[in-house]
């Protein structure tokens, strides 16, 4: 019999290979602890994140403003459903609308959540005030989009291991090549298109940034057609891209969209770090006209709201504002990238690399199907830094915006030094 009170990464591993779903292929590490930038495995041994669960952890891990708030609302209110009113929402989506520039928030908790939630809330938009008929509004995707696992958001991907085995899918739905806006121009000729969602950079595609035209233009586009911009910040937002959000423009406010509102989408979708990872928590942003258009018992969640959430993610983007973790982002994301490209000419392995702020990639000079990036991030993960590939052959890095220079840097050589030592078996 196992002694459950010490347990190997091994032990550990077969535990979850044994009870747990097969949903995931997990790099070979047991997390135990993490804090700022570093986590640590079972062992003991102790390594740079260049994950941040995938742009959760922007604030670092148990980041001790936000443990804090949890801990001092978990011991008064957690949850009351909606069924009541509670004393923190209202806070809460005061803070968030002065925060953001809208005029209101729907809150959810998980990021797909928030997705159909702007999906369900732009059909009821097409229907109320747009005037489309019943059952006829239409949603425009962008290929290679990822927006979370449910039935709705899987029947607009195009990637098989997303959607394939999972059908009949969701009607309703036009998919066009991102960052292609002459295929926006030919699908807003449809008068029953309700709206337009698309993340500013596409994250698990390969972290794909558009051109540096394409969100104003979508913005024009879609208030021309007078068809809802639907931005999905999930990840991207929360300081993630060097700007408090993706869609922010190159003003130098704190909250930069009120500077460029060209650029504001109709609903702005959050999740992942707008509870600094210690907590599912996501939003629905919108002005009254669209948000309006859902009524009372028409949509909402059991958490969604609850007290707990609301202290958690006000305490979390306080300290996003608080620490600059913005400016921090911008400014180690261009050292990243002069880092990464120096590494581009030096070695035959990494063809290019691409991101804003703190959400890069590099895309390894070997095909998709290779396990060449895989093999790289076992390597990194040997010495001392987490990272795991997205597609095939592109490794993501987003290590948590409250990194210093100096830990980049030395994050920047354990990746040169790896690279260039790396041997394809
Ligand atoms: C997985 C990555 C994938 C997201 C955007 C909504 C959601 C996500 C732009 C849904 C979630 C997560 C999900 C996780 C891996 C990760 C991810 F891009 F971040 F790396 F899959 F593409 N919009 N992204 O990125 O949010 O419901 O998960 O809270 O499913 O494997 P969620």
């Amino acid at each position: 019999m196992i002694n459950q009170n010490v347990l190997s990464s091994k032990d550990l591993m077969s535990m979850e290979d044994k009870y747990g779903a097969h949903n995931y292929h997990p790099l070979e590490v047991v997390l135990s602890k993490g804090e700022g930038v570093y986590v640590w495995d079972v062992e003991g041994k102790k390594y740079y994140d260049f994950l941040s669960a995938y742009s959760a952890v922007n604030q670092g891990h148990c980041h001790p403003r936000i443990i804090g708030a949890l801990k001092d609302q978990a011991e008064i209110l957690t949850l009351t459903s909606r069924a009541f009113y509670n004393d923190m929402l209202g806070r809460y989506e005061k803070y968030m609308s002065e925060y953001f520039h809208y005029d209101k928030i729907l809150p959810m908790n998980t990021g797909v959540e928030a997705v159909e939630t702007a999906l369900k809330l732009c059909r009821k938009w097409a229907y109320r005030k747009k005037g489309v008929a019943e059952n006829q509004a239409r949603i425009i995707f962008a290929s290679g989009n990822f927006h979370g696992r449910t039935m709705a958001v899987i029947s607009a991907s195009v990637d098989p291991s997303s959607r394939a085995g999972f059908g009949p899918y969701m009607p309703g739905y036009d998919i066009i090549p991102y960052n292609d806006l002459e295929a926006l121009e030919n699908a807003l000729k449809d008068d029953n298109v309700a709206g337009f969602i698309v993340e500013p950079i596409q994250g698990e595609a390969g972290v794909v940034v558009p051109d540096d035209n394409y969100l104003t233009e979508v913005r024009r586009m879609c208030t021309e057609r007078n068809v809802l911009f639907i931005a999905d910040e999930v990840q991207t937002g929360i300081a993630r891209t060097g700007r408090l959000l993706a869609t922010c423009g190159n003003c130098d406010c704190s909250n930069r969209c009120e500077n460029k509102p060209e650029v504001k989408p109709d609903i702005l979708i959050l999740g992942k770090a707008l509870s600094g990872g210690v907590f599912p928590v996501s939003a629905v942003l919108a002005d009254d006209e669209i948000m309006l258009c859902i009524r009372p018992g028409e949509h909402g969640s059991t958490f969604g709201g609850n007290p707990l959430a609301c202290k958690v993610a006000m305490a979390a983007l306080d300290v996003v504002r608080d620490e600059n973790l913005a400016e921090n982002a911008d400014r180690l994301g261009n050292l990243f990238r002069k880092r990464m490209n120096r590494l581009v000419e030096k070695s035959d392995w990494v063809s290019l690399v691409r991101g804003k702020g703190l959400l890069n990639a590099i895309v390894i000079n070997d095909t998709p199907d290779s396990t060449t990036a895989w093999n790289i991030c076992l390597v990194l993960r040997d010495n001392g830094l987490l990272a795991k590939p997205t597609h095939g052959n592109i490794i993501r890095f987003a290590p948590p915006l409250v990194m210093t220079e100096e830990q980049l840097m030395e994050c920047c050589d354990i990746i040169e030094n790896t690279i260039m030592n790396f041997k394809k078996d």
